[in-house]
């Protein structure tokens, strides 16, 4: 897709406070720090329009950008900040399952971010179980590949595949880097063909 217009639409807390969807969305799911608003910002190619953060557990709200007119590229808040308050902590669950729940349908494509230095954790395979569960579209990719030597970036990539194999259901789980742009073309693939998909499947 070629971006035309991408800008910050809302913060939302309350589901009444989301915007209709209007073409496909693509939602951003990760643990917090793991460099969802900084991917967002690779894909778009606009720096600092998601914000990013060297403190985690800090974007509670869900944040909505609009694409081009017609698609929501979503932020949502971050999981498993072991120091975030515990109201902030109790409130992620119902929060996220909540809006999976509702917008079900306008999700084209969610993007599970896995840091590509370390195993995924329990909570990133229970996100994809939630989305397998609802049958949301989903792929994993490994993010911080700069991070990683280009052997350590084949093992990275070979253990998410195993870790993921069994409960994606879908495109094998690959690497990106935010800071490098390596990858953000394949993922620009995968979104394109997301939002055709779903598209399609609505005419
Ligand atoms: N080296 C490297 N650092 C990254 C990358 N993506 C994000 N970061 C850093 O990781 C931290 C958290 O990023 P952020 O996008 O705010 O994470 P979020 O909490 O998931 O939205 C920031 O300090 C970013 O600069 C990446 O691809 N490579
Ligand atoms: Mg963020």
């Amino acid at each position: 897709m070629k971006i035309d217009e991408c800008q910050f639409d809302r913060a939302t807390v309350r589901a009444e406070d989301e915007p209709r969807s209007l073409a496909g969305d693509v939602v951003f799911l990760g643990r917090s720090n793991v460099g969802k608003s900084s991917l967002i910002n690779a894909l778009l190619g606009v720096k600092g329009l998601a914000r990013t953060s060297n403190t985690p557990g800090r974007t509670q709200t869900v944040n909505f950008y609009k694409v081009n007119r017609v698609h929501f590229f979503v932020d949502l808040p971050g999981y498993g900040y072991a120091r975030a308050p515990k109201s902030i902590r109790s409130q992620w669950g119902p929060m996220v399952e909540g809006f999976l729940e509702r917008r079900r349908e306008a999700i084209a494509l969610s993007i599970v971010l896995v840091d590509a230095r370390h195993e995924p954790s329990e909570l990133d395979r229970t996100m994809l179980t939630w989305l397998v569960d609802r049958d949301i579209p989903r792929l994993v990719v490994g993010v911080k590949a700069d991070k990683l030597s280009g052997n350590d970036r084949s093992k990275s990539e070979r253990s998410l595949k195993t870790a993921f194999e069994t409960a994606e259901g879908g495109v094998a789980p690959f690497l990106t880097s935010a800071v490098t742009g390596y990858g953000i073309g394949e993922l620009w693939r995968h979104v394109d063909e997301a939002l055709r998909a779903h598209r399609d499947r609505d005419l």
